[in-house]
Order: structure tokens, then sequence, then C-alpha cells
């Protein structure tokens, strides 16, 4: 496949910009390669700056849950850029996008708009603070909630022990303020609360872990962090960033009937523009400023481009339905999959939820990080490169989720299958 013009960018952009990019899951360093650069995308299509067309399986990593460049958002981004495009005062959007997650999300009480879903949780890890008044965070290995200090830390040598920087740049005394536990680990959560209960403030986690590959609970494990957050006093908060609004109207939260104290959002409400936010119940977040004494802020937060852009796409799935078109996408793909998959020479696993899919070159169960960690990368890689080379384009990484949007179409799916079940035979 011609990627001359790509591979021209790329030089450049290496130049000038650190790694050639401006988030590094997009320089394809787990499959090896170097990134295609996109001219222009359209529903489920992407076209690179070579004029090769793919399927995409990415969607700008959950946003585009309705495809790429819908013409309702296209329209509704230009009719609110007509009225002005940045204000830093109060306007409509942020009033009806307020209600709408508030009305959507069975945890939401009241809500704060940020940028980014970086900004969320970084934002409901201060405010679980705040309101407790205690500093010990636990959070799981696999989960990432974004690039914010105290929770970019892996687990410390001992499961108990504090945590230790997962960068460069973290300070040790951050890192050592959060524990981090393996996933769906009962054992270890209680021994944590049994040490440190009373100065714990918050676990966080991503209900369904979408960014370590995707993996599931087991034996109930959120209603047991439910129970013992609770009885601790801790603060439970869901990263929804990209499960909310994509499982299920009101997230995994809906689903599971399991409600969290915090949820922080992103990716779908913005329909593609930056955005995040963080909500929950009202006396927690009553701590805000500026009527409480914890500190946020934002000069671009409640954008009216990108709330008219989200709300626009939240009422067009609602409008559409589009959860329960997303799930017959969904079911297709893995009946194609797991068709492909029958004859292939090396261990799978794949896991969906809804219009999120991950297939794991791994034997056996994945349900943490550790398991997530047995893929066989150079199988990925190849599969990844031969589909790409074939026009089908998947996450750049084993370690990441597919989403499916309802721009898809059965004939997409099928066509995807067919590439699928090439790439497998030739590995
Ligand atoms: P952002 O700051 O990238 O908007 O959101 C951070 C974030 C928070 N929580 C969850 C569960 C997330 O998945 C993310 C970001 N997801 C990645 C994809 N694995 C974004 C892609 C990237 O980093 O370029």
């Amino acid at each position: 496949m011609n990627r001359q013009t790509s591979e021209k960018l790329y030089a450049a952009a290496c130049e000038k910009i650190p790694g050639g990019v401006n988030s590094p899951v997009r320089a394809f360093r787990n499959v090896d390669g170097s990134p295609f650069f996109v001219r222009r995308a359209k529903g489920a299509r992407l076209w690179d700056v070579d004029g090769n067309e793919l399927i995409d399986y990415v969607g700008t990593w959950g946003p585009a849950i309705l495809g790429h460049a819908p013409e309702c958002i296209i329209a509704a981004v230009h009719n609110a850029a007509k009225d002005g495009v940045s204000f830093g005062i109060p306007n409509p959007y942020e009033v009806e996008m307020a209600r709408l997650i508030c009305d959507w999300v069975p945890s939401v009480e009241k809500v704060r708009m940020v940028n980014s879903g970086t900004e969320a949780t970084m934002s409901a890890i201060r405010l679980a603070r705040g309101f407790t008044g205690r500093d010990r965070i636990i959070k799981f290995t696999g989960c990432y909630h974004g690039h914010v200090d105290s929770l970019l830390v892996a687990a410390g040598s001992g499961a108990l022990t504090h945590g230790e920087p997962d960068s460069a740049g973290v300070p040790r005394a951050f890192a050592e303020l959060t524990t981090a536990l393996p996933f769906n680990d009962r054992a270890a959560v209680e021994e944590a609360f049994a040490e440190s209960g009373d100065q714990i403030a918050a676990v966080i986690l991503e209900p369904v872990p979408a960014n370590a590959g995707l993996f599931f609970e087991v034996d109930g494990f959120l209603s047991f962090l439910r129970e013992i957050t609770q009885k601790h006093g801790a603060v439970l908060i869901f990263d929804e960033v990209m499960t909310g609004f994509r499982v299920a109207k009101g997230g995994v939260q809906e689903l599971t009937g399991i409600t969290p104290d915090l949820t922080a959002l992103g990716k779908v409400i913005g329909g593609g523009l930056p955005v995040g936010a963080f909500g929950g119940r009202a006396d927690i977040m009553n701590q805000l400023a500026p009527d409480g004494p914890v500190y946020q802020a934002g000069t671009l937060s409640g954008n009216p481009l990108a709330m008219a852009a989200g709300l626009t796409q939240l009422k067009e799935m609602e409008k559409r339905n589009g959860w329960q078109q997303l799930e017959g996408l969904g079911a297709e793909l893995e009946q194609g999959m797991r068709g492909a998959l029958a004859t292939a020479g090396l261990p799978w696993t794949f896991h969906r939820i809804g219009s999120m899919f991950c297939l794991f070159f791994a034997e056996g169960a994945v349900q943490n990080l550790e398991d997530a960690m047995r893929v066989d990368k150079a199988a990925f890689a190849k599969f990844f490169h031969t589909c790409l080379d074939h026009g089908v384009y998947f996450a750049p990484s084993p370690y990441e989720t597919g989403f499916i949007s309802v721009a898809h179409s059965s004939e997409d799916i099928a066509t995807t299958v067919a590439v699928a079940e090439q790439a497998l035979m030739a590995l």
C-alpha cells in the first residue's frame, strides 16, 4: 500500500513534535512501523493522505459513536459557531448538557464540564480528597485514567506497598499516596482497607477496563467495591470516559445497577470536540469552588461548540436508539470474528461489550493486566498491519479496545471479517 505522503509527513512531524505525534499511542510503537496521516473521515471510513480508504474501528478512540462527521454534528457546530466560538461566560448549552447528563447517568446529581478525560479524573480525585479530608487513593493496574500524576502509578514491589511512579516526572511522594492493586483481586482490596481504610479518600476504576485490552469484573467485584467503600467512607469513582454513553445510555452503572459516588466522563459527550465531565452526589459536588473549598477551573470548560456537538450526538443516539443498533453490529462482528478465529493456528480470546471489542492473542481467560500482558505482541502486530494493508484499521496496540459506530454497516462487518480471516491465515 502506497504511504509515501504519510512517510514524508511523519518525517517532518518528528522534527517538530515529540515522537511525531500529539499523543503516544498514535505513533504505532506497539505494532512497529510508522503512522499514516489522515486526510478526511466520514461515517465508518477514513482516507489517508495517500488516498487509501480504511474501515475505521478506532473512531478517534471512542467519541465517533455516530461515525465521523455526521451531518447533524457538522450543522450543530456550524450554527453554534455563528454565534461565537468561546465565551468564558455561562451559556445555555451548559445548562442543557448538565440536565441531560444528570437525567441519563444514575450517579450524577450535579456535574461540571472540563476539557478532557484526564481533567475529569484529576478533578474527581482532588474533589474526593477534599470531601473526605483523606489523601490515599486506590487504583487498579491496567486501568488508565489519563495522564494524571497521582494516577500514573504502577503496583509497588509488594501488593500493599505504596505505588511506584509509572512515568518519569511523577514525584515518588505523589506515587506513594496511590496503591495500585490487581483488578478483580478482592483480598488485595480488603487488605488495603484493613491496613489504612481511614486514610483512603477514593477508589477509582474503569468499571469495564478497556485500556489493557478489554476485560470484565468477575464474582461481583464492582458490588464488592461499592460495599467496602461505603463501609469505610471512601468515595467510589467510576471512570466512564470510554464506557459512558457507549455501553448503554447511562453507561456501565446503568447496566450493572451499581451507583458510584462520582463518575468521570468524556469522549462521546463532545461529539469529537475537546470535552470531559465529572459529576456525582450533590453533597460531594457542592464542595467545588466557587461554593466549596475544592478549587477546579477551565477557560474552555462548557465551550459552546463542544456542548453543541455533544448534545447533538447524544440526542441523535437516543432518537435512533443507537445502543440497540450497536449491539446488533457488535454481535455480527463477534460472530464473524469467532468464525474466522476457529481455524486460527494460535491461541486467542475475544471480548466484547456492545460496540467495544478486543482480540487477545493469548491462551485462556483475561481478567486483569497480568493476563493481558501474555498476549503475543508480534502476532498482533502482523495481524494489525495485514488488516491495515487490506483496508481495515484496528487500534494500533494489542492493549487497546476497538469501537464500532452506528455508521458501520453489515457489509462493513462482513468485509472486516473476510480481511481478518486472511490476516489470521497469514500469521
Ligand atoms: P483524555 O485525557 O485522553 O481525553 O482521556 C483520558 C482517559 C481517561 N479515562 C479513560 C478510561 C480513558 O480511556 C482515557 C483515554 N483513552 C485513550 C485510549 N486508550 C485515549 C487515546 C490517547 O491517549 O491518545
